[in-house]
């Protein structure tokens, strides 16, 4: 193949831990120009950067970066074991890493290379939680304070010590920056009651509308934790309260689950950040058994596929909630606003704030202005990796936690 300008002259996997970890892709062309993508599979990322360092790397450099289609086939269907987190996260972090290579080649903020901007700013909802009903009170008015119009409520449940959602210990800065990833040599044990939380939840969403009013856009997470009947009243019993979105009710293994929930519920749902090939939506989008589509650009094969699961979502009337926690760095946020900004079926963008520690390693460009995301002009990503700072910052292993039953069961988290 004919070395040019924008032949691929060299593959970086980088892997550290400034506030948590992050594996960032960087590719450069033999004219100096960069491009990056996010690896960061959240648990696993070591698996991630392997895959990328010992299999994928060695088959970029000589590729012209511009041929970012054929890339992608040739690494989805050049490798016979198709899909999976791993697989579908490294493929996410080349095709983020080229589509910046080609905006900054063409001195154009990514946006416009995907179709221009179809609105002036994006929706974006914060993360608000409490131990106690008060507690989550001041979180939700924080979140307001901050210039956030739309508000996720995650709670405690009386009885249960450790829940998805809320810190362990209210955090000292009294910002709410929950990483629910542990660092330590083992997954910690999170405690799950079902019924318990069937109970308390409706009333902790009184609570929130009585003190907030009917307008607030809310949502919840219920983390791939119900079955299908559960999930089913709980959906039942949130329609009083005017729910944005009640996330993840059930573990989206079985697509089919869904028609239950969805014959019992006028909430909307939400489902997919787990999800990273159209393959795992087939059944949700045909039969229109979700409102919203959860998955990130750094998980679900980057922007080229994730556009083509949003295409398809939109010919259903099913909008984008890009999947926004820290776990995503701030290149994959960056990647999901200029996606999100361009697409027409555009629901809302989930916003968790990095940590300042993380963001001393990625110079970002993107603006959050009276509780609306911008991806920026500047072309490109608009990120920078700032490398003498990431160094500073050597891997350290975290797991995300397991999620038990009283007896002892393993559940879903
Ligand atoms: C959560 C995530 O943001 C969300 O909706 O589901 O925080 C999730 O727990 C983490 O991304 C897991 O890594
Ligand atoms: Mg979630």
């Amino acid at each position: 193949m004919a070395v040019n300008g924008s032949t691929i002259r060299e593959v970086e996997v980088l892997v550290a831990s400034p506030g948590r970890t992050f594996v960032t892709l960087r590719i450069t062309t033999e004219d100096g120009v960069v491009g990056l993508g996010d690896a960061t599979l959240n648990g696993r990322e070591l698996s991630v950067a392997a895959y990328l360092r010992d299999h994928v790397a060695p088959m970029l450099v000589g590729r012209d970066a511009h041929r970012i289609e054929d890339t992608w086939q040739l690494l989805y269907r050049g490798v016979y074991w198709r899909r999976g987190p791993v697989t579908m996260t490294a493929i996410s972090a080349v095709d983020v890493a080229l589509w910046d290579i080609k905006a900054r080649v063409a001195g154009l903020p990514l946006y416009q290379l995907l179709g221009g901007a179809s609105r002036g700013g994006l929706l974006a909802y914060a993360h608000a939680t409490g131990h106690d009903t008060p507690a989550l009170i001041d979180s939700v008015r924080q979140s307001l304070d901050e210039g956030f119009r739309a508000v996720r409520v995650q709670t405690a449940v009386p009885g249960l010590d450790h829940v998805y959602g809320v810190p362990a210990a209210p955090s000292s800065s009294g910002v709410y920056d929950y990483e629910p990833a542990v660092r330590g040599e083992g997954p910690t044990v999170d405690d799950w009651d079902t019924r318990a939380y069937l109970r308390y939840v409706p009333g902790v969403f009184e609570a929130v509308r009585n003190e907030f009013g009917p307008e607030l856009p809310l949502l919840h997470d219920a983390h791939h934790r119900l079955t299908p009947r559960d999930a089913a009243q709980l959906g039942k019993s949130l329609e009083p309260f005017d729910l944005f979105w009640l996330e993840d009710v059930t573990p989206a293994d079985n697509q089919e689950a869904l028609r239950l929930v969805r014959q019992h519920t006028t909430t909307p749902l939400a489902i997919g950040e787990v999800l990273t090939s159209v393959w795992d939506y087939q059944t949700l989008i045909r039969e229109q058994l979700i409102d919203f589509v959860r998955s990130s650009v750094a998980h679900a094969g980057g922007i080229t596929s994730l556009r083509r699961i949003l295409d398809y979502a939109g010919m259903y009337q099913i909008r984008s909630g890009m999947h926004g926690a820290t776990d995503i760095s701030p290149v994959g946020q960056a990647a999901a606003m200029h996606l999100a900004l361009a697409i027409h079926n555009f629901g809302i963008q989930e916003y968790m704030k990095h940590s300042a520690v993380s963001l001393e390693a990625f110079r970002t460009s993107f603006t959050f202005t009276d509780g609306y995301l911008h991806p920026g002009d500047e072309p490109g990503l608009g990120v920078e990796y700032v490398d003498e700072v990431a160094e500073r910052h050597e891997y350290v292993r975290a797991y995300l936690p397991v999620n038990r039953l009283k007896d002892g069961t393993v559940h879903d988290w």
